[in-house]
């Protein structure tokens, strides 16, 4: 296999708000990818993955800016990383579409995100919902990305990823795309609704208090971490003891990432406790992680033509990557240019 300079991709949608899962499962661990200095990074926002399912355009606008101002606020220097939004380089959904040439139906239909996404109607789901997982290809791809930091939840789409590079450069014989690795690590890589501990905690989940919005005060942390799903036991002594829990190990796996410390850590310190006395000690630190960040992010909002500026910046640094990688692909498919 050729060699391929280490870089970096992830990217989130802008398809709400940020959430605590977003921040704990993806943008702690871009950060600590970008200050290791290993790596080339490059974060997105993917507005073009978020019009898969139905956006009011002056809201998307809005969350593709709060959602920079997230990254900002979060640790990301866009003189150390590339901060893009998706839709301002072409090249991803020009490669997109290469790529829906490459990946096949019954791939595309085994997708899990699909599945649920489309839910008992999928006749009346875009078709861009079905080629999602091609999209996300092409993004990782046109950077030559060899690592991907993601949630659990993103692992069946790495590994689609990489089923598209092989077949592509199988049937081109050429070495051109890398396998790219997933970054999936620590007790963060599935935060789950406050409300349903089987549950992932989503953006866009219509249960307002089923997550923590990095938008939210001290006062909604406290009471959404309150009325938390939980059992009648006291905290066990390790993390097998949760093994049956699910919504308690949640809010210990919460604690354990946003005081970066493993659970049987933080087990080993709080066995016994019950929940009424753990769910304060735990919206207590969640308030004083977030709240800087959430005030930060309120700051930068105000002037959003600083956001674009940065955007623009991004996007111009991206495509001395992009245009090159896409123009390689054009010319082994065969398009004449
Ligand atoms: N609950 C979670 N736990 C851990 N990681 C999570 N991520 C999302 N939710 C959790 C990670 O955040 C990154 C960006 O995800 P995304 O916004 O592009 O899409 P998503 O995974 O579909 O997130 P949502 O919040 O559920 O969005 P909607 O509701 O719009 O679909 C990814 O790395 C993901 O793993």
């Amino acid at each position: 296999m050729a060699k391929f300079t280490p870089r970096v991709f992830s990217g989130i949608q802008p398809s709400g708000g940020l959430t605590l899962g977003n921040y704990l499962g993806a943008m702690v661990k871009f950060v600590a990818m970008q200050e290791a200095g290993t790596h080339e990074t490059v974060f997105c926002m993917v507005d073009l993955h978020a019009i898969t399912v139905p956006q009011k355009p002056d809201v998307l606008r809005h969350n593709t800016r709060e959602l920079c101002a997230g990254f900002l606020a979060a640790g990301i220097d866009p003189e150390k990383s590339i901060l893009i939004n998706q839709s301002q380089v072409p090249e991803h959904a020009q490669l997109a579409w290469v790529f829906n040439c490459v990946a096949r139906m019954g791939w595309m239909g085994r997708m899990t995100q699909w599945k649920d996404k489309s839910g008992k109607n999928a006749e009346a789901a875009s078709l861009g919902l079905f080629a999602y997982p091609a999209l996300m290809a092409a993004d990782i791809l046109l950077y030559h990305a060899t690592h991907v930091p993601v949630g659990d939840d993103q692992k069946q789409h790495l590994e689609l990823t990489r089923d598209i590079a092989a077949k592509f450069n199988h049937d081109y014989g050429v070495e051109f795309f890398p396998m790219t690795e997933p970054v999936i690590e620590g007790p963060a890589t599935r935060i789950m609704s406050l409300r349903d501990g089987t549950k992932k905690m989503s953006k866009s989940d219509p249960v307002d208090a089923s997550r923590i919005n990095l938008t939210d005060d001290a006062d909604t942390i406290a009471k959404k971490f309150k009325k938390a799903k939980t059992d009648p036991d006291p905290l066990p002594g390790s993390a097998t003891g949760l093994e049956d829990r699910p919504d308690a190990r949640n809010l210990v796996n919460i604690y354990a990432a946003l005081s970066d410390r493993s659970v049987d850590d933080v087990l080993a310190e709080k066995e016994g406790a019950l929940f009424g006395y753990f769910k304060q000690d735990l919206a207590d630190l969640a308030v004083a992680k977030l709240a800087p960040i959430s005030s930060e992010m309120s700051r930068l909002m105000a002037d959003p033509a600083e956001i674009d500026r940065i955007l623009a910046r991004g996007a111009e640094r991206a495509r001395e990557i992009t245009v090159p990688i896409l123009e390689q692909t054009y010319d082994i498919v065969g398009m004449v240019r």
